[in-house]
């Protein structure tokens, strides 16, 4: 199949599992087109069967907001063209989803069919798509789509009941590549973590783009009562407006050398399995995709119970759940775990076989093959996308 994508290239988790399936689709065969308005920052690209085309968006003057949803559509169909694509997939409904509609009327009219997917990760719904100036078109964007698909069980149900949506929507989580996301042998691993940690030292990490939803103040406040029980680091991954705001509250707490801000890094596949265990205390996670990547490394992680979440974490198994914003239960049972190798060995493993059985890419990447194919099937016959609810 030839298949355009398009994506938020930038930090974040849907370009993240845009760009991973694009890697994937293009390694089983597919000619993998992305279209975006930077290359993602995933792609090296030298990638086999991945080309990207930039989308350029002019900044005439009388623009105070460069339309780049409009650049995006007419970019789209032009690339459409002349790779011939045989279908869209574009990731975040907003506003992928409504230049996405664009393009396909576009070459509608030029005799052509563009058959696109829209896949929703979350705050595509859960917070842009209900601010009341978003939330009509996005509505309009996903029931015209030709395939929706959703990350979680949760935000299907969530994107139903909020957009009152009466078209089918197919779950396929997220999904981890199992040989890539792996566990280090302990004599590299314990050779690796020197660089943060001395031997009798344990590593905690949090990975996230450190928007207020992430609370990742409550990383550090759960991690300051941690450390009263247990010598130990915290890695800090990824950049983001309350950046700061942990950085104040690391020096006002005495810990600011034992936190380290590693910023924004593309190799995070190289430092999850140094840890111990993974901070999520996010007041909403559809899914929680750095969780799942911490896992295949055979990383637990300590988690707010929301959203997606217990989709992918057990409570006890594989990790733990708690309320949101309860960082000294977090706090309890990350020490707990921590200085009960037996009990935190045992959950490290379950939480590997989780990823291994439920969310490998070798697992997941079929079913959107399957899905492309019913996509096509159906559009090829002449279905006409489903008619928008009042
Ligand atoms: O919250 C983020 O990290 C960014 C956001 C995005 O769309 O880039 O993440 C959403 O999509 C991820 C990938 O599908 C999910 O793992 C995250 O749970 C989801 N974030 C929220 O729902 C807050």
């Amino acid at each position: 199949m030839k298949i355009g994508i398009t994506c938020y290239p930038t930090y974040g988790g849907s370009g993240v599992v845009a760009t991973e399936l694009g890697i994937e689709l293009a390694a089983a065969g597919h000619q993998v087109h992305f279209i975006t308005y930077s290359q993602p920052f995933r792609l090296t690209g030298r990638e086999q069967g991945i080309s990207y085309h930039e989308v350029p968006v002019s900044n005439y003057p009388l623009f105070e907001y460069p339309p780049y949803d409009l650049a995006l559509a007419s970019r789209t169909a032009e690339v459409a063209e002349y790779y011939d694509l045989d279908l869209l997939h574009v990731h975040y409904a907003i506003p992928h989803s409504v230049s996405a509609l664009l393009a396909r009327q576009m070459l509608a009219a030029r005799g052509r069919h563009l058959p696109f997917v829209t896949t929703l990760h979350g705050t595509d719904i859960t917070l842009v798509g209900l601010d009341r100036s978003y939330l009509p078109i996005t509505r309009f964007a996903i029931e015209q789509s030709d395939g929706v698909t959703s990350i979680s069980q949760y935000l299907r149900e969530r994107t139903i009941k909020e957009f009152k949506i009466k078209r089918e929507i197919e779950v396929i989580p997220n999904f981890v590549n199992c040989d890539f996301y792996v566990p280090l042998d302990p004599e590299v691993r314990a050779e690796k973590r020197r660089r943060f940690a001395a031997p009798d030292e344990k590593i905690l990490i949090h990975l996230s783009n450190f928007r207020p939803v992430k609370r990742v103040t409550d990383t550090v406040e759960t991690f300051a009562r941690v450390v009263e029980k247990v010598p130990a680091h915290l890695l800090l991954v990824g950049d983001g407006p309350d950046r700061s705001a942990a950085e104040y509250l690391a020096h006002k707490k005495g810990i600011q050398d034992r936190v380290h801000f590693l910023g924004k890094q593309d190799s995070v596949n190289e430092l999850l399995p140094l840890a111990d265990l993974m901070l999520m205390p996010s007041e909403l996670e559809s899914f929680g995709l750095a969780a799942l990547e911490a896992m295949a490394c055979r990383v637990p992680t300590i988690a707010t119970n929301v959203g997606g979440v217990p989709e992918l974490i057990e409570d006890g198994v594989n990790g733990r759940l708690f309320p949101v914003g309860d960082v000294e239960a977090m706090a309890e049972a990350a020490a707990e775990l921590l200085l009960n190798p037996a009990k935190l060995e045992a959950m490290a493993d379950a939480a590997r076989k989780t990823a291994q059985q439920r969310f490998c890419s070798s697992k997941i990447i079929p079913l959107y093959e399957k899905y492309y194919e019913r996509v096509l099937e159906r559009t090829g016959s002449g279905v006409e996308p489903v008619s928008p609810s009042s």
